[in-house]
């Protein structure tokens, strides 16, 4: 099975969890698109209905005005039941490293919103801890004097290696400059993997 099947799996695996009726998060990036072309479809079959979609970058807003899906913001529905959207990383704790595909702050708005936050990878994206795959942790900045807080984030972590993730947030989150940061901590309430030898459903 290809990256890309494995994704559509869990997507498509993630989406049985919707039921007609639902306020949803719709995530964004290579996995969550297969998610929503999934409720939109479901939403065309008539297996699926009254579903508001708030969603998480102006990329989803477009995928799902096209599929249909009725929309929403979080003005409007400030409580959600479920989000549904992909990761970069997982760690054993269900920690997340996300926003590499550059649309965090919306996501973490929306999805610390959710009742429900189901997360679905492929098992590539599995890690031992946070920061173990060695990209960087995004970090969303303020464009003003940029470069002065990029210098003030890397002093921050010159070679600590992460080890409490808390303890790294608050820091990162202290820097005035700093819009938010990709460690979605204590958020997901379950990971849907899909790999070489079937899914697997964890919950926290
Ligand atoms: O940027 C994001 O937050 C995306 O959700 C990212 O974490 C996962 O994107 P992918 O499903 O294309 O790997």
């Amino acid at each position: 099975l290809t990256q890309d099947e494995l994704k559509k799996i869990a997507a498509y695996k993630a989406v049985e969890f919707v039921e007609s009726g639902m306020v949803l998060g719709l995530g964004t990036g290579s996995t969550a698109k297969y998610a929503v072309d999934r409720i939109g479809e479901l939403l065309r079959q008539g297996k699926l209905n009254n579903i508001i979609g708030i969603p998480t970058s102006k990329k989803t807003h477009e995928q799902a005005v096209s599929l249909g899906i009725p929309l929403s913001d979080l003005d409007s529905h400030p409580f959600l039941d479920l989000a549904i959207d992909g990761a970069d990383e997982v760690d054993p704790y269900l920690n997340l490293v996300k926003g590499r595909g550059g649309s965090l702050l919306r996501e973490k708005m929306v999805e610390g919103a959710c009742k429900k936050f189901v997360v679905i990878v492929d098992e590539s994206k599995l890690v031992k801890h946070v920061g173990a795959s060695g990209l960087a942790i995004p970090v969303e900045i303020v464009p003003f004097c940029w470069k002065f807080t990029a210098q003030r984030l890397q002093a921050l972590f010159e070679d600590a290696d992460i080890g409490d993730l808390k303890a790294a947030s608050d820091a990162i989150l202290r820097l005035a400059g700093v819009v938010e940061h990709g460690m979605f901590l204590d958020m997901a309430t379950t990971v849907i993997v899909a790999g070489e030898l079937g899914i697997t459903v964890k919950n926290k």
